[in-house]
Parts: structure tokens; C-alpha cells; sequence
């Protein structure tokens, strides 16, 4: 008989078809977002889950669903997970790393240039009707080129950003992170290691990459924000929570800072009211990795990893290898 596999979202068809040669799969062609109580009782005789940043696996899911042994997150991120209460029941996580790299650091890019440039606020006013005639101050923006590009957070996806802002830019790149890179990938992406204060006092345009804690929870708040320069912009393409939403709105209508891009909200989908009054910042719904090709790979990865573990023992991306077998 074969294991069963339920796809918590909808997916590509070829996915579920890939997945039904190897499992008895149950899928979600509504794509509903199941409540606890409904996830679990889905999980029920599963041995296997393909799931989103939308699902969370904690230690209650766990111990109401004793057949499962995989929890294949398609996403790099996996703050859906606890990794802990899954290692500690014997239960494989992975996630989906890489393959979405540079299509996010592209879209983080993208969001730093609409965020500098004005881009939706200026197609605000023209859909308005409001564009009757040329000024020579009319949205004027922050110079993006030569400009110091500032990351927190330089994994893979930072440094991405990093290589884009130095190559093609030609930006003074500085970032923070927990560890300090090596030379030879500090000079890939021309970067330079820098406290957090100084990356909050010098950046022109800072870019958000860390993963979400509670450790991370609310790095950037009042306190940080208030260290930017006032022509600074602020991108958070990494997740909701890292940044306090309501002391962002704050420092946008006032002015502390110059405009923001954000792709993730603090409990999106809903978006801060105070957020969707002010004209300074770009909203985007947590779409940076989101090109077909590359939601397409992630899909692939996260099947590869149930199929790999739950036919052989094996899984391309494990987030808790300890619990592979030997
Ligand atoms: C996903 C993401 O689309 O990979 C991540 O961590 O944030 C996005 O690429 C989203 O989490 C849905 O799984």
C-alpha cells in the first residue's frame, strides 16, 4: 500500500500528478486555509505533508497525528515549523532553499527601486487623473546608483541583493548579520561588514533578509528607526514581525524616514490600517519569490524531499537531519 501524502495548498498539477505515482495523496483544489483543528484532522493517517508558510506544525499537530514522519515545507523560510517539537517526535522538516534565491534578491531589488523611485505613488496620481503637467520636483526621488546599499541579514539571498547593488549599481554595499562572511564572499559582493548601528546610521537604503524568531521579532522598531537617515528607505522582504508595522507607519507619515517597500506583513494577509494611509511606501503581497519557473522548482524541491524520505530515507534539504535514519 502506498504511503499517504496530503498537500496542505494548492499546487501545480504536474506536483500532485508527480506525487500520486509514489503516494496516496489528498490534495486542497480550493485552496481553503484549514484551521488547527481541520489541518489535523486532515494529517490523520498521513505520513507525509507538503505544506506553505501557511500551516504550522507544532507540538499540539504533532501529538495529534502520530503516523507522520515528513513535513516538506515549500518555502525557504520555516517559521511554520517548530523544528524542536519536531525533532523531539521524530518528524523530518525541510524547507526549500536556493532555488528561489536570486528570483527574491531580483524582486528585493525591484522593491528597493519602486520604494526609491516612487513608482506606485506616482502611478497613484496619475490614475488619478491628478497628472496635468510637468514640475521639475514632481516625485522626485532617492538616487539608488553609488548610493550605500545596506543588508541585514547576508545569507544567500542577501548577498544576491548585495552583488546586484555593487555590479550593478555600483553601490556601497554594508551589511550585518550574525556571522561576518568570508573574504572570498565579501568580495564577491563587494560588501563590508558593519555594526547594526552603523548599518542603521549609514544605509541610504536598507534591506531586510534575516529569518523570523522570536529572537528576530521586531529588530527594526521606533528605536532603529529613529537612527535612519531621513532620506533613507526601508525593504523588508523577509518576513512579517521583523519589523514593528505600527512604528513604521508612524516614522512614514512623519517623515523619519523616506519610504518604504514591504512584501510581508506582521499577520498578513492583513496589512496595518495606519500602513494603507500613507503615501510613502510600495505594499506588495509577499510575492518575491514568485515567478512560475521558480515556484515551480520550489514545488519540485519540496516533492523531491517526500518522495526521497519516504522511499528511500533520504531528503535533499532536511531541516533536522537527526532524525534521518542511521
Ligand atoms: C513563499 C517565502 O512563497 O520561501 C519563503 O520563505 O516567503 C516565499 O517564497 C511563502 O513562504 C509560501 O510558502
Amino acid at each position: 500500500m502506498k504511503p499517504k501524502v496530503l498537500i496542505a495548498r494548492a499546487v501545480f498539477p504536474e506536483t500532485i500528478a508527480r506525487l500520486s505515482l509514489h503516494f496516496e495523496v489528498e490534495s486542497n483544489p480550493d485552496d481553503t486555509i484549514w484551521t488547527k483543528a481541520q489541518l489535523i484532522q486532515k494529517l490523520q493517517g498521513k505520513a507525509g505533508a507538503f505544506t506553505t508558510g501557511s500551516e504550522r506544525i507544532d507540538a499540539e499537530v504533532l501529538a495529534a497525528c502520530p503516523q507522520l514522519k515528513i513535513v516538506a515545507n515549500m518555502a525557504v523560510g520555516y517559521n511554520n515549523f517548530d523544528v524542536d517539537a519536531m525533532t523531539a517526535a521524530g518528524v523530518l522538516g525541510t524547507n526549500a532553499p536556493d532555488v528561489l534565491t536570486e528570483t527574491t534578491a531580483d524582486f528585493g531589488f525591484a522593491l528597493l527601486m519602486a520604494t526609491a523611485r516612487r513608482v506606485t505613488e506616482s502611478e497613484h496620481y496619475l490614475r488619478a487623473g491628478l497628472w496635468t503637467k510637468w514640475s521639475y520636483d514632481m516625485f522626485a526621488g532617492a538616487e539608488v546608483h553609488g548610493r550605500t546599499l545596506g543588508i541585514l541579514g547576508m545569507g544567500r539571498i542577501g548577498q544576491g541583493i548585495a552583488r546586484r547593488g555593487a555590479h550593478g549599481f555600483g553601490m556601497n554595499v554594508i551589511y550585518h548579520n550574525r556571522s561576518q562572511l568570508s573574504p572570498a564572499l565579501e568580495a564577491a559582493c563587494k560588501a563590508r561588514y558593519v555594526s547594526k548601528e552603523e548599518l542603521l546610521g549609514s544605509a541610504d537604503h536598507l534591506v531586510l533578509v534575516v529569518p523570523y524568531s522570536a529572537a528576530s521579532h521586531h529588530t527594526v522598531g521606533a528605536a532603529e528607526l529613529a537612527r535612519m537617515k531621513p532620506t533613507a528607505t526601508l525593504v523588508n522582504i523577509a518576513r512579517g514581525g521583523i519589523v514593528d508595522d505600527a512604528a513604521l507607519a508612524v516614522a512614514l507619515r512623519d517623515k523619519r524616514i523616506a519610504a518604504a517597500g514591504l512584501d510581508v506583513f506582521e499577520g498578513e494577509p492583513k496589512v496595518h490600517p495606519d500602513l494603507l494611509t500613507v503615501p510613502n511606501v510600495v505594499l506588495t503581497p509577499h510575492i518575491a519569490s514568485a515567478t512560475i519557473p521558480t515556484r515551480r522548482a520550489m514545488a519540485n524541491l519540496a516533492a523531491d524531499n517526500l518522495i526521497g524520505f519516504l522511499t528511500e530515507g533520504k531528503a535533499l534539504t532536511p531541516l533536522n537531519p537527526q532524525v534521518l535514519p542511521g
